[in-house]
């Protein structure tokens, strides 16, 4: 397989669509295509980033015409649990996956006011950051969320439903966000994003994002 993804340190999507390659345990190989970099117009009308009309992530499954294509972070990760078995990829318990899958699909269709706030910047430390009201709207629901998981699904292991899947994919970007914008949060929210971040995989992105040499100014400015 193949994955074509954008700077680690910006691309949430990107981060998603990788965590989801590795939580599949098949062997991918990754391309960085830089965003909105010198090339990047060149790059993103290339054949490889077609089919996903120059976004990435996007997910090539073999070589050759007729080889799968997956672009979208969500039908990336539908298509690996479909490829690997459900059970890595969501909770087995149907009332649990029921929550897990409703939590994925709001992140993926949700918090506009989030995402365009504070996009995610991996290097970035930001203290004091001015939070809008619709942003504190978007936290405040994405904790509740979160608190609701954990309550009640979350006793076997220190990942929304317990073990890390799906859910902990699609909102990872959301963790790097809170940690990186000081944005304050509970105890319970506090331990969850430590054991997120502390991840093995997760470590290995902020790493080489932190080595990345390139910079996009227009996420570098928060709370536009
Ligand atoms: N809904 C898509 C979003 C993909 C997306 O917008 N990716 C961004 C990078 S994080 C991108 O490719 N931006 C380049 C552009 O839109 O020109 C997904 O879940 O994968």
């Amino acid at each position: 397989m193949k994955l074509i993804i954008g700077n680690k340190n910006y691309s949430s999507w990107s981060l998603r669509g990788w965590l989801a390659c590795k939580q599949s345990g098949l062997h991918f190989e990754e391309i960085t295509v830089p965003l909105y970099g010198e090339d990047w117009e060149e790059n993103r009308r290339a054949d490889d980033l077609a089919p996903s009309s120059g976004k990435v992530p996007i997910l090539w499954d073999g070589d050759g015409e007729d080889a799968p294509v997956v672009w979208d972070s969500l039908a990336i990760i539908d298509y690996l649990a479909d490829k690997v078995g459900r059970d890595r990829f969501w909770p087995k318990d149907e009332t649990a996956r029921a929550m897990a899958r409703s939590m994925v699909a709001e992140m993926h269709s949700s918090y506009l006011a989030l995402r365009r706030n504070l996009p995610m910047n991996i290097r970035k430390r930001v203290e004091g950051v001015e939070i809008k009201s619709e942003v504190r709207a978007d936290i405040v629901r994405i904790l509740s969320l979160w608190a609701e998981a954990r309550a009640r699904f979350g006793k076997g292991g220190p990942f929304l439903f317990g073990t890390f899947c799906a859910t902990d994919i699609i909102y990872a970007p959301v963790v790097s966000r809170f940690m990186t914008y000081g944005v304050p949060v509970p105890g319970f929210a506090v331990t969850y994003m430590e054991a997120v971040w502390t991840h093995d995989w997760m470590q290995m992105w902020i790493d080489a994002a932190e080595s990345e040499g390139w910079t996009i100014e227009q996420f570098e400015e928060p709370a536009r």
